[in-house]
């Protein structure tokens, strides 16, 4: 097939390889898959979501988002391995699975992954050009609950640069406005790397919103399915007061604005020894036990 085709789990892709396994899905799966192309990067790439969906009316909704930094490579093949899961064994899944409106982005920040692979492998921010020489805007900063609070920058030279104002960036502008034309949303996950953390908000400082036990026992089902899936141990609580306080980030602006419950960031492999060069041999592992933490989510919010 020119388009689309297949994917493995034990290399990194680059975002064209990417974006076909979405399109051969499409094609292959049409009753269950459809690919929307929700926006364009700084540069014109394609922002592409993937909806896996049995079509039943009433369906909840479920936001899975990856590559918003750009050299967190475990992020959008975490993604991909997850909807190859689901697509290929649907039928073996519980109805939180089945009964429930998937939308997938695997790659929010295509221009910055594609830099990372070309260019700079540390590369976090997207590529917008700078002012002075400076270039990049922090996605995870971009988002319009609190913005410009503790942990982000004006300053166009740093890595935390929160861009000009909410929403500056066609990457973060796009989503929102994909999600606001939604309904029905659940809940909202969000992969990164590294630390191994499982992360609820609020971000945007040392504070909890009021159903934040609810958000803490689900996480922590989660991590305990991470064990019991052979995993290491994830750390979990509330994002600004386990890792740092960080404004503007996207699963603030999911539960704060949009109000979807269940609102994480979950931080991947490792917790330090390689960091975001994580070598491949991990795809599987790391991508297998965020399966199972996002099969917890998936239930509480099926539930909620
Ligand atoms: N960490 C996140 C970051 O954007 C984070 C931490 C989580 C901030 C949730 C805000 C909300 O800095 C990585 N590794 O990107
Ligand atoms: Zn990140």
């Amino acid at each position: 097939d020119r388009r689309g085709h297949r994917l493995t789990w034990q290399a990194y892709h680059r975002l064209t390889d990417i974006h076909g396994y979405l399109d051969y899905l499409a094609e292959t799966y049409p009753d269950l898959c459809s690919v929307q192309t929700i926006g364009q990067s700084v540069l014109g790439k394609d922002i592409k979501v993937l909806k896996v969906s049995n079509g039943k009316p009433g369906n909840k909704a479920m936001w899975v988002d990856g590559g918003i930094h750009a050299r967190e490579w475990i992020s959008p093949s975490t993604v991909t391995y997850i909807i190859n899961q689901f697509v290929t064994n649907i039928e073996s899944e519980p109805a939180s699975i089945q009964n429930m409106d998937w939308y997938f982005a695997p790659v929010l920040n295509p221009d910055g992954y594609e830099y990372s692979h070309t260019v700079d492998r540390l590369w976090r921010k997207n590529r917008a050009r700078g002012v002075g020489q400076c270039s990049g805007t922090d996605l995870n900063r971009n988002f319009g609950y609190r913005w410009g609070g503790k942990g982000s920058s004006k300053n166009p030279c740093t890595e935390t640069y929160g861009g000009s104002g909410p929403f500056s960036e066609p990457e973060t502008a796009s989503v929102e406005r994909f999600i606001r034309s939604i309904q029905n949303w659940k809940a909202y996950i969000s992969f990164h790397s590294y630390g191994q953390y499982i992360l609820y908000p609020w971000g945007y400082d040392r504070v909890v919103p009021p159903d934040y036990k609810d958000l803490e026992a689900v996480a922590r089902r989660a991590a305990q399915a991470i064990r019991t899936a052979g995993g290491p141990s994830y750390t979990i609580g509330p994002a600004g007061g386990t890792l740092y306080p960080a404004s503007g980030g996207s699963d603030d602006w999911a539960k704060g604005v949009m109000k979807m419950k269940y609102a994480y960031t979950i931080e991947l492999r490792d917790s330090g020894r390689f960091g975001f060069v994580l070598p491949a041999n991990y795809i599987q592992p790391t991508a297998r036990e965020a399966l199972a933490a996002l099969k917890v989510i998936a239930e509480a919010a099926y539930l909620a």
